[in-house]
Formats: C-alpha cells, sequence, structure tokens
C-alpha cells in the first residue's frame, strides 16, 4: 500500500482535530438521520406523485376528488424539501470532522460507501438549488429542463440514500439503541442541536408557506408570490402579453369537438349557457396556491353539445396561446365530467382579467396549475 506522505497525514488530522466538538455523536449524526429520512421520503413520494399527474404514465389515472388534495400534496413537497436544508447542513457538520479522515477509503467497500456519499450530497444539494431556482423563476440559470433534471435527480437521489442507509444500518442501529448516557449533559446538548435545527426548519416552513395560508402571508418572506397578490386578488404565473394573446375580440369563437359534431361558440352564447359558480384554489407547482371563486359553464354541459357528455373519453383542452409547453392539457374521461370542472368565464364576480385567462379558462377540482389552462380556444373530445 501506498503510505501518504506525513505532512499531509498530519495536516489533515490536524485539521479534523480542530473541528472536533463534544456535541458531535453518533447518536446525534443518527436522529437528524432519521428527520432526513422522513422529509426527504415525504419530498419524494409528493414529487413523483406531481410528476405523474402531469405527465401521466398509461395506468395512472389521477381523481378530481378531494378538491385540496394536490393543494396538500405539492405544500407539503415544497415545504419538506425546504426543510431537508437546514437538516442536511446540520448533518453534514456532524460528521464533518469523518470527512477528513485519512486516507480517504481504507477499502473497496469504504470507498463505495463514501462515493454514495459523495453523489447523495451532490445530488440533494442539487434539487434544493434547482427547486429553489424553478419558484423563483431563474431559468436563466438552468441551461436545462429543470422537470426532467430535477426528476430523475430525485431517483438519483433516492438510490443513493438507500446505498447510504443500508451501508450505516450497523451503525444508526446501535447509535439508536444506546440509552440516555451517564453524561447527562450529552443527552440535553443533543437535543438542544435537534431543538435548533427543528426551529431553523420551523422558520423556513413559516417563511414559505404563506404563499399558501392567508393568514401567514406577512411572514412569507422567502416567498416571491402572495396569495392575494395579483389582478383580481389571485397571482399570475404567464401574463397574456408573456404568452403572446392579444387581440381577442368580438370574433372569438370555443370550437368544441366530439363524436357528435362540432359547435362554435361565442361569447354571448356561452353566457346564455347555465352558469355554475364554483370555490376552487389555483394551486401551482411551485408551492404557492390561493382559493378564488370562479363562475362559468360546466365542460359536462359543453360535451353534451357534442353528444360526449355520458361518453368515457378525455378531453383535450387547447389554448389560443401560439406556443409553450401549457398551451394545451389533458382532462381524463372522470374529471372531465366533474360537476366541479367550468370553463370559467368570471373570477369573483367580474369578467376575467386578461391574465387569468380572459375570455375563458379551465378550472378544475385537485388539479395542478400548469393544466388549469387559460385563454382556451377549443374543446376536443379524444376517440377512444
Ligand atoms: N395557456 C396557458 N395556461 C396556463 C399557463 C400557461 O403558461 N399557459 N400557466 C399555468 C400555470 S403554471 C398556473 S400556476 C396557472 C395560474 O393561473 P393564474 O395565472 O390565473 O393564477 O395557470 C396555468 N395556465
Ligand atoms: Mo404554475
Amino acid at each position: 500500500m501506498v503510505r501518504p506522505p506525513d505532512a499531509l497525514t498530519e495536516l489533515v488530522t490536524g485539521l479534523a482535530r480542530r473541528f472536533t466538538s463534544p456535541l458531535r455523536t453518533p447518536k446525534l449524526t443518527a436522529h437528524l438521520g432519521l428527520w432526513l429520512a422522513a422529509a426527504f421520503a415525504v419530498c419524494f413520494a409528493t414529487g413523483l406523485l406531481s410528476h405523474a399527474i402531469q405527465h401521466p404514465p398509461g395506468w395512472f389515472r389521477w381523481p378530481s376528488r378531494p378538491v385540496q388534495l394536490y393543494r396538500v400534496t405539492q405544500g407539503l413537497h415544497v415545504a419538506t424539501g425546504l426543510a431537508c436544508f437546514p437538516l442536511l447542513t446540520a448533518k453534514v457538520w456532524s460528521v464533518f470532522p469523518k470527512l477528513f479522515t485519512w486516507p480517504p477509503a481504507r477499502s473497496v467497500p469504504h470507498a463505495l460507501e463514501r462515493a454514495a456519499v459523495a453523489l447523495l450530497s451532490g445530488a440533494a444539494l442539487f434539487e434544493l438549488v434547482t427547486g429553489l431556482l424553478n419558484i423563483a423563476y431563474w431559468y436563466s440559470l438552468m441551461p436545462f429542463g429543470f422537470v426532467g433534471a430535477h426528476y430523475w435527480t430525485a431517483w438519483l437521489l433516492a438510490g443513493a440514500v438507500l446505498l447510504h442507509v443500508a451501508a450505516k444500518l450497523p451503525v444508526i442501529r446501535s447509535a439508536l439503541s444506546t440509552g440516555s448516557t451517564t453524561n447527562g449533559s450529552t443527552d440535553r446538548s443533543r437535543r438542544g442541536v435537534l431543538a435548533l435545527v427543528g426551529t431553523a426548519a420551523g422558520v423556513l416552513t413559516v417563511a414559505t408557506v404563506g404563499q399558501t395560508v392567508r393568514p401567514l402571508r406577512h411572514l412569507s418572506l422567502l416567498a416571491p408570490r402572495l396569495p392575494d397578490v395579483g389582478p383580481q386578488g389571485v397571482p399570475v404565473n404567464k401574463t397574456a402579453a408573456a404568452a403572446g394573446v392579444t387581440g381577442v375580440d368580438a370574433g372569438y369563437r370555443l370550437t368544441v369537438t366530439g363524436p357528435g359534431g362540432r359547435h362554435a361558440l361565442s361569447l354571448t352564447d356561452l353566457r346564455a349557457l347555465p352558469q355554475v359558480t364554483v370555490s376552487l384554489p389555483i394551486a401551482c407547482v411551485e408551492g404557492w396556491s390561493a382559493g378564488a371563486t370562479w363562475t362559468g359553464v360546466r365542460v359536462v354541459d359543453l360535451l353534451r353539445l357534442v353528444g360526449a357528455a355520458d361518453l368515457d373519453l378525455a378531453v383535450t383542452v387547447e389554448s389560443l396561446q401560439p406556443a409553450g409547453a401549457y398551451r394545451t392539457s389533458t382532462l381524463d374521461p372522470g374529471p372531465a365530467r366533474d360537476p366541479l370542472t367550468l370553463l370559467a368565464l368570471q373570477l369573483g364576480g367580474e369578467p376575467l382579467h386578461p391574465d387569468h385567462g380572459y375570455p375563458c379558462r379551465l378550472i378544475a377540482p385537485n388539479r395542478p396549475g400548469v393544466l388549469q389552462t387559460k385563454w382556451v380556444g377549443a374543446l376536443t373530445v379524444m376517440s377512444a
């Protein structure tokens, strides 16, 4: 075996000694690890769910009830993801001197184990940073597709976490099974560190959850969008100008196409159909959400015009927006016929603001904001 030069060994072990603190115990690391694993598991599961709703595999059906479910799962995704930040920092701190162990790898399994830790830390940091950049709309800092990168790195991270836990299982077990030490002050200080980290995670959550929970909006220092700031008291992600939707005039027609034929409806025609008022949230993938009152025509009533009200067929919703990832969305057969699924003409009792989708927009229960298509120009019943 090649021995590292003595001077280097001394430098590294000297560095490690500098960072020793009696607060660093295997038990503290194990507790932080448990919290981190819980937060990560919730974040990963809710993330996979959100991805499946937006890019559904053939077998996947997302129901339209409970109405608020996506709002909750996506709120949890963003909140647990942010909570991982202080937890991860504290966990790295708790094992910091080990980063300087020398030689860096004692054996092949040890080298693999350390590689998994490096992968894990890198992937976790990548997820945090890209998540935050997405919330802040700094796409220019992400020269790659956010969705694919964030999604696939999450799988990589999950794999590295599993490897890491498997490798550390004996250490975790023994750290957690040691009862209170004879030295009560170690227990007290461990609880102190955990309380500090818990507080940091709590503060982060409170500083962002106001983007969803209106009573906490004034504490929402870190959230770029507030639930009641925007035209008609509702935030906007993409304005009509940014989407290139301009010049909607009296010539506007909504095209509804189905097995029973094609209808072209003017705004006057739409207003003459039965109007329904519902209370439904916009719940954006970025974690903000806002409840609002919408009035318009039930999609199922429009499907009836083309003989598709009782058919088990999905519906494509197409925007007047000329291009862009969110110009169309698909309504599954069930949700398309939900009595709460509307083509809304009004928000809060007034005609839709152009930025909210004038002349009409989709609003459906338990649906991610990205799929609440604005400036709708056509509904097309898909063939079986
Ligand atoms: N045509 C179209 N509809 C769209 C979008 C879009 O970019 N184009 N953005 C979506 C996103 S990401 C969200 S969160 C909601 C926001 O609706 P709001 O701007 O009325 O609050 O609209 C959705 N509808
Ligand atoms: Mo969104």
